[in-house]
């Protein structure tokens, strides 16, 4: 029997009230069924609307302090159980241990965070107009959020929306990618946990809900739901561009986290092994399943023919296999979906006359047929108008382009329609600062790999990357809170602002 897992409403664990379900199964071995999870409904998010709106009458009077230590309990409860967490994430997502040490570490950072910013949440106050007047502003939380996650980072992405969502004060229901449901209900669990424990008596169910199930049926009907007053996405720009035509129209707050076509730039000057260390970090860790992936390198001409020829005997060497086994450096990717993908944009590639595939292209085969294996993928002259050169591919495959100048450099770079993540290898610092004037993007790596960000500094990008808004730091309050103005007189008075000062 495998084990049988549920949504989360209003305090109680619950199958789906259709009584349906999916399975989800280890990507690097398809004989491993992970558990039975639910196949929600529009009535489970009906059900989930109404125990978070309830809910968020009593949570938003919380001070937010007494919300900040709810999130330093999950903080501690994560890291106990860090090795555990990471080793089942593995095991749903596939990538190495490593990885997702890192990515519950990175939910233990933004925790911490979060638990600090209960005893912040800044406003600010400003002089009147008027004697005897006083003006000040704070934050307010909004109401109900409607967390909508993707498979990539199963730990720390929901924890970057949920964590700001609740200190400012919101109630929460999220709905995590189909392929990593387990690692949400964890997280769900720990928060619940959390709440009773620093709560006590007070404890409040309904402040999060889990509600399982597809884009179609339940990420449909949250962003259409009239009780739900703000949406947070990260996943395509396509799903990104839908959502906004729906909530957006509703005017409901969207923030939208989408995709990428990161460059990494390496100039003659730089420092080649360290250039080296990067791409291959950046373009094959999380098996190119991050949107901060190094898709494409571009490569001063003067330098081209050595790095490649290093590039290409370094990917070689990388280790494919299940990453909960030692040595593994590049698991698998997520399903296969994802790897008929890959094997599209392989063949787009290899269609155009220029283009030359260098290393991989294909599945790896032998022991690894039970998983959705992809071997590290390179192509060179590649040209900036090629589709791989142009379009998100998510997997481990990287598109080498060649130019003749830091200039031609970053207009390659910035020509696509993205503009999440950025890299620059040089020890030039003229040409460093020019790269960050110029570059557009949301982030930029001077002699550091396109990924990696750190859960303290705002994450996100510029163009069909997303609308506007950041996650991480204390940016991301923003978009939990909204403003209240207040004035008090104490004039005794009633004055005119405007008219009687003027
Ligand atoms: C994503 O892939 O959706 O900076 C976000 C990084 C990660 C962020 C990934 N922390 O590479």
């Amino acid at each position: 029997m495998s084990e049988k897992f549920r949504n989360f409403i209003n305090g109680e664990w619950l199958d789906s009230s259709g009584g349906e379900t999916f399975e989800n199964r280890n990507p690097a071995d398809n004989s491993d069924l992970i558990g039975i999870f639910p196949s929600s409904n529009k009535q489970d998010v009906d059900d989930a609307v109404k125990s978070a709106r309830v809910a968020f009458e009593k949570w938003r009077l919380i001070p937010a302090p007494k919300r900040g230590d709810v999130l330093k309990v999950v903080g501690d409860k994560m890291l106990e159980r860090k090795d555990e967490i990471s080793f089942e994430m593995t095991r749903e997502m596939g990538k190495v241990f490593a990885e997702t040490k890192g990515d519950t570490q990175e939910g233990i950072d933004t925790a911490y965070y979060a638990a600090s910013e209960g005893r912040r949440l800044f406003g600010y106050n400003a002089p009147s107009e008027l004697p005897n007047k006083m003006n000040l502003s704070f934050r307010v939380p909004i109401g109900v959020a409607g967390l909508i996650t993707p498979f990539n980072f199963p730990m720390a992405i929901p924890t970057w929306k949920m964590f700001p969502a609740l200190v400012c004060g919101n109630t929460v229901i999220i709905k995590p990618a189909e392929l990593v449901p387990k690692t949400a209900t964890t997280l769900v669990e720990i928060v619940d946990e959390a709440m009773k424990e620093v709560l006590g008596k007070d404890y409040i169910p309904g402040v999060v809900n889990l509600v399982q199930g597809t884009g179609e049926i339940v990420g449909e009907a949250m962003i259409s739901h009239d009780g739900i007053d703000l949406i947070s996405f990260t996943g395509s720009s396509e799903v990104g561009s839908h959502i906004n035509s729906v909530a957006g129209k509703m005017l409901k707050r969207v923030s939208l986290e989408m995709g990428g076509k990161n460059a990494q730039i390496v100039m003659p000057d730089a420092n080649m092994e360290l250039a080296l260390d990067a791409v291959l970090w950046g373009a094959f860790g999380t098996t190119g399943q991050r949107c901060t992936a190094t898709s494409r390198l571009i490569l001063h001409e003067s330098i081209h023919d050595s790095f490649v020829l290093k590039l290409k005997e370094r990917a070689q060497a990388l280790r494919l296999g299940y990453g909960n086994d030692d040595n593994v450096d590049v698991g698998p990717v997520i399903s296969q979906e994802s790897l008929d993908k890959i094997q599209k944009y392989v063949s787009i590639g290899q269609e155009e006359d220029k283009a030359e595939l260098i290393i991989g292209g294909k599945h790896p085969g032998g022991d690894l047929s039970k998983g959705f294996f992809f071997e590290p993928t390179i192509f060179v002259n590649v040209t900036r108008d090629m589709r791989i050169a142009r379009e998100e591919i998510f997997g481990p495959v990287l598109s080498v382009i060649k130019c003749k100048s830091l200039d031609e450099a970053i207009s390659i770079l910035n020509d696509t329609k993205y503009g999440l993540s950025s890299s620059i290898f040089t020890n030039d610092v003229n040409d460093a600062f020019r790269a960050v004037r110029d570059i557009k993007a949301g982030i930029t790596y001077i002699n550091g790999a396109t990924i990696g960000a750190e859960a303290h500094m705002p994450f996100g990008g510029v163009k069909a990357t997303g609308n506007g808004h950041r996650e991480g730091g204390w940016t991301v309050y923003d978009f939990y809170s909204e403003w209240k103005a207040v004035y008090v007189d104490y004039s005794g008075k009633l004055q005119r602002a405007q008219i009687d000062n003027y």
